[in-house]
């Protein structure tokens, strides 16, 4: 399988999130990336190539303008008014304000956020294009080679990003940029599959009044765990989107045995749908050890779920998105990626 990578991920090296009631480095670290590269080229996964440059225009097709001006600026304005430190917002317009885009850095890093773990640092703007950029490069190559499969490793990852919201390590959501991408490119029906420990609220408000993008999330329940306010299995889409968003919340402690009836029904809806092409938000955070989650799979439980992605026997292009427990990530995700290429 060729894989797309860009070194420019590792401009985005944020000092701090907050995050239990701390400032902590980020569990979003350069070194995740690095060790998923590490692991494709020790067990010989297959090409790594650089992405192209795409320019905007497919980020615009997903994101507001207002929001990517935003992103591009934001930490020259805010080195402008505190000093070379990373962006953090510190309140939300939450119910009952205003929403009315604020003229002053701080006003607008909270009007487009919405939690205080996602640094904007210096190096933030090139690392998102960049990673907007390997995934439509992933895109194109999974179109134009005629490959079964193309991973796209993505960092920062995207699908809690929304058209005009960051947080959750998202700014872009890289994942429905490059769906966009294949149906402007010739795709009829889309669908993706988050299989990411958090809820892929970004990507869902993306695409809930949508039939020709059908998305299906696996994740922590929203009751006990982040994003929190969107995830429900009653959150089926909305006006020409009803009946194609599908959500499948578990709760914290799921091991394979729930978490594969899960994927099974999610799969079979996949197949059902017949897309032209599959996407996969592709998170290992649901691994047992993983740091800031409360899934149990193991790193088996990772090539069986390639396994059963493949079998749709669908153009498949995965899409990197989180995991935390730096040591595993590069077996975990490769475990997903050699799954899928087994058979
Ligand atoms: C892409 C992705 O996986 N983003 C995840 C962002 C999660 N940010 C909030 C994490 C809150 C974790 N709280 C539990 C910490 C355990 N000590
Ligand atoms: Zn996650």
């Amino acid at each position: 399988m060729h894989t797309i990578y860009s070194a420019d991920h590792k401009l985005q090296d944020g000092k701090f999130e907050l995050i239990d009631g701390q400032l902590l480095p980020p569990f979003e670290c350069p070194k995740r990336a690095e060790n998923v590269l590490d692991r494709i080229n020790e067990v010989g996964l297959g090409a790594v190539s650089g992405p192209g440059d795409f320019g905007l225009d497919p980020v615009r097709r997903i994101h507001d303008v207002d929001f990517v001006d935003f992103l591009r600026t934001a930490h020259d304005e805010w080195r402008a008014a505190h000093g070379d430190t990373d962006a953090l917002p510190l309140n939300w317009p939450c119910r009952g304000f205003r929403q009315v885009i604020p003229e002053s850095i701080d006003g607008r890093l909270s009007y487009y956020s919405f939690d205080a773990g996602t640094p904007i640092t210096a190096g933030t703007w090139t690392a998102i294009t960049a990673s907007a950029n390997v995934a439509l490069t992933g895109a194109k190559m999974l179109k134009d080679s005629g490959d079964r499969a193309v991973f796209s490793l993505c960092r920062p990852p995207g699908h809690h990003a929304a058209k005009n919201l960051y947080a959750g390590y998202c700014f872009f959501n890289n994942v429905a940029v490059a769906a966009q991408w294949f149906r402007d490119n010739g795709a009829a029906k889309v669908a993706i599959l988050d299989v990411d420990y958090h809820h892929g609220n970004g990507t869902q408000m993306i695409m809930y009044d949508r039939s020709d993008v059908l998305f299906v999330s696996l994740h922590a329940h929203p009751t006990q765990e982040y994003p929190f306010f969107l995830g429900y299995e009653d959150e089926t889409g909305d006006g020409e989107g009803a009946g194609f968003n599908l959500n499948f919340p578990m709760r914290w402690g799921t091991a394979w045995d729930v978490y594969s009836q899960s994927l099974d029904k999610g799969i079979a809806r996949i197949a059902e749908y017949a897309p032209d092409i599959l996407l996969v938000s592709l998170g290992v955070d649901t691994f047992k050890k993983d740091p800031i989650s409360h899934f149990k799979l193991e790193s088996e439980d990772f090539t069986e779920i390639g396994r059963r992605i493949e079998a749709l026997g669908l153009p498949t292009h995965f899409v990197m998105e989180g995991g935390y427990a730096i040591d595993e990530i590069g077996v975990n995700t490769v475990n997903m990626l050699a799954g899928f290429e087994e058979t």
